[in-house]
């Protein structure tokens, strides 16, 4: 017999696990008021960035903290901890997304009824983090000026399971020679009707309108949770989301067993 059905086996096996994790985080975030958002995109797209402008924007009003993960290193929740939110890394080893279980292993402690916002940065990526649920209520894809404007269409699957495109690095559009209309069909021929905003986290442009819709989805998904009060944002730990009205559909990529950290580092206390 060949290997090829058991590999399907495992890879369906492993992917049935994260949904069952994925729906009980999901459940979890729902009882604690935490609204949960994961970005995703290719490696070097400005994910960091981008978040580290919304934890520095959102922590006046909002409760906010996030969790980053990468293959090695803790470049990125040092970074995110310049906010002065809480921020956690999960190191993956030789894993390219993160799963529902190393997101549960990374709240550990955290009092998920404190957070307004929790922020999940994935791994650099833009196949396998479309095959996981991590409970998130929104999913933000993100792609730069730089990697040119057929990306959707050539990485459809990330696409596929996002609720919001973002397209980065806007001050360097002129530069490279970025055609925006192209850009646009590229994301709509894959996603129509899809949301998308043009950001760039270096200049401030383009973030006011994504805070806002930010906002709105939160209003609109957590309708008993009383808007924060201005002033009263502080960092507290927290658990995540998700609304669960978009699965996350599998779509079978390569997967390692999880290696996370036994306790993720933290920056930032809660
Ligand atoms: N000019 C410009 N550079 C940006 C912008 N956003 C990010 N960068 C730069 O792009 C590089 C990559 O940005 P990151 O935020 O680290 O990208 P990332 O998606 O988090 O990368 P990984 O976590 O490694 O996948 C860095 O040198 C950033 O300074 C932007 O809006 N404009
Ligand atoms: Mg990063």
């Amino acid at each position: 017999m060949s290997e090829h059905p058991r590999l399907v086996q495992v890879r369906q096996s492993i992917l049935k696990r994260n949904d069952v994790a994925a729906r009980a985080l999901r459940e979890r975030f729902h009882q604690a008021g935490t609204y949960v958002v994961s970005l995703v995109s290719s490696p070097g797209a400005g994910k960091t960035e981008f978040l580290e402008k919304i934890l520095g924007q959102l922590r006046g009003t909002d409760r906010v903290a996030a969790i980053v993960g990468d293959l090695a290193t803790d470049n990125d929740a040092r970074r995110l901890a310049r906010s002065q939110a809480p921020v956690r890394q999960i190191t993956t080893g030789t894993v390219c997304h993160l799963e529902a279980e190393m997101i549960e292993a990374a709240l550990e402690g955290w009092p998920l009824e404190q957070l307004d916002f929790l922020f999940i940065e994935n791994v650099g990526n833009l196949v396998c983090p479309s095959t996981f649920d991590l409970g998130e209520d929104l999913r933000l894809v993100l792609v730069s000026v730089t990697e040119g404007e057929d990306k959707p269409q050539k990485y459809p699957a990330i696409f596929h399971t996002a609720d919001i495109a973002i397209v980065t690095k806007t001050d360097l559009a002129t530069a490279v020679g970025f055609d925006h209309q192209a850009a646009h069909r590229s994301i709509q021929a894959v996603r129509p009707g899809i949301e998308v905003f043009e950001v760039s986290a270096k200049t401030g442009a383009g973030m006011a309108p994504f805070l806002t819709a930010l906002r709105s989805r939160r209003a609109a998904a957590r309708p008993d949770r009383a808007p924060p009060q201005v002033g009263a944002g502080r960092p507290a730990v927290a658990h995540a989301s998700g609304s669960g009205d978009r699965p996350r559909t599998p779509a079978g990529a390569g997967h390692e067993p999880p290696s996370i950290e036994d306790s993720p580092r933290q920056f930032g206390s809660p």
